[in-house]
């Protein structure tokens, strides 16, 4: 099956968005380093199954008693055919979070990986003056190498379908790379 990571700074959603994706419920807490563990569920989107894992949280400088269940993390990250690099977008130095996780998937080898960006957190934005619109800031995280970039509120559930509509196109591609005999692919068709 196709393998999709939740990476991203800690507290930034992903445990939400995991359980959002995959309906489960998985330890979502605003605290740092709710998730110890790689955790790994079954996602079903348009006839496709794939995997999806959710992981510790990076950070610059990593705890030393989480080194252990960041290695789990580093091997799901590994063997990911699709990264979800998940963005608190209301945190002031978001952007600065942006490159500690480049710079770690880089060290992990992973660099090179399918990634869509994922920005979390539009809802609390929204209590604030938007200054730029999501189009514009877009092109800005396209002229810095995230050629696919979304905006969501996995809390508020906003733009989910975008995003689940994204990710779709992505594991359908990698889907059948492999299983490149599978020759009916007609019906593999987005579905809400
Ligand atoms: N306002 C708002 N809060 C959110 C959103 N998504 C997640 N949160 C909150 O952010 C906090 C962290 O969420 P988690 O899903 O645990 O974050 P995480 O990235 O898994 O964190 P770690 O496992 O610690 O790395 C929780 O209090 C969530 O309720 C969102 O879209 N909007
Ligand atoms: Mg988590």
């Amino acid at each position: 099956m196709v393998r999709v990571s939740l990476v991203g700074y800690t507290n930034v959603g992903k445990s939400t968005l995991m359980n959002l994706l995959s309906k489960s419920s998985v330890k979502a807490e605003n605290k740092l380093f709710a998730t110890v563990d790689a955790t790994v569920r079954k996602v079903v989107i348009g006839d496709i199954p794939f995997l999806l894992s959710d992981t510790v949280g990076f950070i610059r400088k990593l705890p030393h008693h989480l080194i252990e269940s960041f290695k789990s993390t580093l091997d799901e990250v590994r063997e990911a055919d699709i990264l979800l690099h998940v963005v608190d977008v209301a945190h002031p130095f978001h952007d600065n979070q942006i490159e500690v996780v480049k710079n770690t998937l880089a060290e992990l080898g992973a660099g090179e990986i399918t990634t869509i960006l994922v920005l979390n957190k539009i809802d609390l934005l929204e209590q604030k003056e938007a200054p730029v619109s999501f189009e514009e800031l877009k092109g800005y995280y396209r002229e810095h190498g995230f050629d696919k970039v979304v905006f969501i509120s996995a809390e508020k559930k906003e733009n989910i379908t975008e995003l689940r509509k994204m990710l779709f196109e992505e594991v359908k591609k990698k889907h059948l790379t492999i299983y490149p005999n599978y020759v009916d692919s007609s019906h593999y068709i987005f579905t809400e």
